[in-house]
């Protein structure tokens, strides 16, 4: 049976980015689910029905159900050991996983103030101190990695991998809101701009038509 990935909208959803990429840059095939993020009722209903977090992106392998973006790509890297979506080796890996990490359950005021939103056009917003600080770490978590791992390829290891798909929704925001990046850092975002997975599913936001006003602010 084919895995599912249930995601919301293409040009908001920064969770589902996520592993939606990490899968499709790995060439493992999944089912696609869409579910309209914020709607109401009718469509909250359907995501529960795939899981009671209540939350995209959840990913369906058979009578498994993973949810969670980190633990979905975990999921993956187990399960299709031969991608090699973590580093082979234990250290790097362990480098990987601590960003991933990170990622995952910080840089709120970044996530707060620059929200992804593909279609808004680019331009620079005033920032929170904090804001600033969020976006200084990232730049020097990728220059850390990429001095450390990156003489095999142009990713953080080396070949896009885990820890690139976590920060995949981070280049957007970066490029989004014109923030001014050191050259290092902005030969990464080409990099991940560049990959086929990334350009497919930023086409596929900038045609979704649906728009979420909440989300519209800035
Ligand atoms: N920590 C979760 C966060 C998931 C999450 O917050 N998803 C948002 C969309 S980006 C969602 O499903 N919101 C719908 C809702 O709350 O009704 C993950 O990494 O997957």
């Amino acid at each position: 049976m084919a895995l599912q990935l249930v995601i919301g909208n293409k040009n908001y959803s920064s969770w589902s980015m996520r592993p939606w990429v990490a899968l499709r840059a790995n060439r493992i095939a999944f089912e696609e689910v869409f579910i309209p993020l914020y709607t109401g009722e009718a469509d909250k209903k359907k995501i529960l029905g795939f899981t009671r977090s209540g939350k995209v992106p959840a990913l369906v392998d058979g009578d498994v159900t993973i949810w969670d973006s980190l633990a979905i790509i975990e999921y993956a890297a187990e399960r299709f050991a031969e991608t090699r979506l973590w580093p082979e080796d234990r250290a790097s890996r362990a480098h990987a996983r601590s960003i991933s990490a990170e990622m995952h359950s910080g840089f709120a005021a970044l996530r707060n103030e620059c929200g992804m939103n593909l279609h808004r056009p680019v331009g620079a917003i005033a920032l929170s101190a904090d804001a600033r600080a969020d976006i200084a770490r990232i730049q020097q978590i990728w220059i850390e990695c990429r001095a450390r791992y990156g003489k095999s390829g142009p990713f953080l290891f080396g070949t896009f991998g885990g820890a690139d798909a976590m920060f995949a929704p981070v280049v957007h925001r970066f490029r989004t809101y014109a923030i001014e990046v050191a050259p290092g850092v902005q030969d990464y975002m080409d990099a991940m701009m560049s990959l086929p997975a990334f350009q497919e599913w930023t086409r596929a936001a900038l045609a979704e038509t649906l728009v979420i006003e909440k989300f519209e602010t800035v």
